[in-house]
């Protein structure tokens, strides 16, 4: 059984309100923190602790709290990334709908750290009921003294806002975030400058994902010498995982970055082995922007070792062989699951999702998803797959933000991994179509 940090007390009826989370130790890193600690001590047990972006970069977060500028009179601001949008991703509605205080927690703790007196949960526009939850919490917090002026009598000020957002992916993208904060269409900023120098009107800002930003309550309260013995080399702590598709037991899981590919799928404390008797095709670790990897070297890596759930074995080999921790979103298909029809679906996804502001992007992932349905189809030709290569490579690393990168890898991977599957489908259109059960409608 691994070491649960942040969903140790998910279990507890009631947590979700404040009294029980202040009952079961609830409040105790942020007394600490903002009564016995100077703010550079908490930032130095969050270097520490190793902790590491949790929304997709893996960027390490002590780091980044250390970037912001401290401009004389321009205020600072804390933006929670609760957007999450990314396909198989859903660790951190999990979290803001069950831990709501514990969100608001590592919010007040990372805020005081970071010296910014308002901070903003960004939501996902589709998490329609949990603003409520949220704003139920932020009242409860403020009712006891954890949010407003002087709080616990220690002379800091903190209000929270939640702001929904309109149901755009872009969004979860930090400086498109920021512009549809601040009231504009959710086009991505180029960076540099990077937000923690001007980010939200124009000030220094950090924006963290929801589950980073929950971390910092068991760093605090453990200390994070203690956290980075959890875990192994830079992968320290735990992780959540959002685990879907072909599998017994989806869910959200707490891994501690110690436990092997196989034993998350299989064992029972996880995903509980693939319905059916089916074997593992192929799997997305880390949410829908992470190259598929097919069985084989999803279980073992180049290098015949045991894959790890951890940054740097999912990635061993770079993109040749290996994959990404990413969001965590960890998307599952059998045996009789079609790559071709997977991936179209992908390109629909990310094609709908462009913004439109850079043309290899809004261009290229439209043509993905039309070259995708001819072959899915029925209608495709062997030079297609060439041509799909083709696209890919002219989006990847030619756009302001990741999203063209994100729609170009999984094709990319598709085709690396599963070229037989498409020529398949190319020299035998009507079996193609009958084992896709019809034409699919894009
Ligand atoms: C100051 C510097 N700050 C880097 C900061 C930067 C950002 C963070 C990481 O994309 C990925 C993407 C998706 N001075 C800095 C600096 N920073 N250098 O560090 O930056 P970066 O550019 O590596 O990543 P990003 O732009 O944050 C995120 C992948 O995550 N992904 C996305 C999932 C999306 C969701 C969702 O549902 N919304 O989870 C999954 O894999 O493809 O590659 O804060 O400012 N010199």
């Amino acid at each position: 059984m691994g070491r649960k940090l942040l969903l140790d007390k998910a279990h507890i009826e009631g947590i979700r309100y404040y009294d029980v989370y202040r009952k079961n130790g609830g409040y105790a890193a942020a007394e600490k923190a903002l009564k016995s600690m100077t703010t550079d001590q908490v930032l130095d047990e969050v270097k520490k602790s190793g902790l590491r972006g949790r929304g997709g970069a893996g960027f390490p977060t002590g780091l980044k709290w250390s970037f912001i500028a401290k401009p004389e009179g321009v205020p600072r601001y804390l933006v929670c990334n609760a957007d999450e949008s990314e396909p198989g991703t859903f660790k951190d509605r999990y979290l803001m709908e069950f831990l709501p205080h514990l969100l608001i927690e590592g919010l007040l703790i990372s805020s005081y750290t970071l010296g910014a007196n308002s901070t903003y949960i960004y939501i996902r526009g589709e998490y329609a009921w949990i603003p409520d939850i949220l704003e139920e919490a932020i009242a409860e917090a403020k009712k006891n003294g954890w949010l407003g002026k002087n709080i616990q009598g220690t002379g800091f000020d903190l209000e929270i806002y939640v702001q929904r957002g309109g149901g755009a992916y872009i969004c979860g993208e930090e400086t498109a975030l920021i512009e549809s904060l601040e009231g504009k269409r959710g086009n991505p900023r180029l960076k540099p400058p990077f937000p923690a120098v001007k980010g939200l009107w124009q000030s220094p800002t950090v924006v963290n994902n929801v589950e980073t930003l929950a971390a910092v309550v068991p760093i605090i309260n453990i200390g994070g010498e203690e956290y980075a013995k959890i875990g192994v080399g830079k992968s320290t702590g735990t992780k959540l995982i959002s685990a879907c598709g072909n599998i017994n037991k989806p869910g959200v899981y707490e891994i501690d970055m110690t436990i092997s590919v196989e034993e998350f799928i299989y064992s029972e404390e996880y995903c509980g082995g693939i319905p059916n008797g089916k074997r593992l095709k192929a799997c997305i670790p880390g949410g829908s922007s992470v190259p598929i990897l097919p069985a084989n070297l999803l279980l073992t890596t180049a290098k015949g070792e045991k894959r790890m759930m951890n940054y740097e074995s999912l990635n061993d080999g770079g993109f040749a062989t290996g994959t990404m921790m990413g969001s965590g979103g960890f998307i599952v298909l059998d045996e009789d699951q079609c790559v071709v029809r997977h991936t179209l679906s992908l390109a629909r996804f990310y094609h709908h999702e462009s913004c439109g502001q850079c043309s290899p992007c809004r261009e290229g992932t439209g043509w993905m998803k039309r070259v995708l349905l001819n072959i899915e189809n029925g209608k495709g030709k062997m030079s297609d797959i060439d041509l799909l290569w083709d696209i890919q490579r002219k989006i990847e690393g030619n756009t302001i933000c990741p999203l063209g990168d994100a729609a170009a890898w999984p094709v990319a991977a598709a085709i690396r991994h599963f070229r037989d599957e498409f020529e398949w489908h190319i020299t035998h259109p009507e079996e193609a179509l009958k084992r896709n059960f019809g034409l699919a409608h894009y």
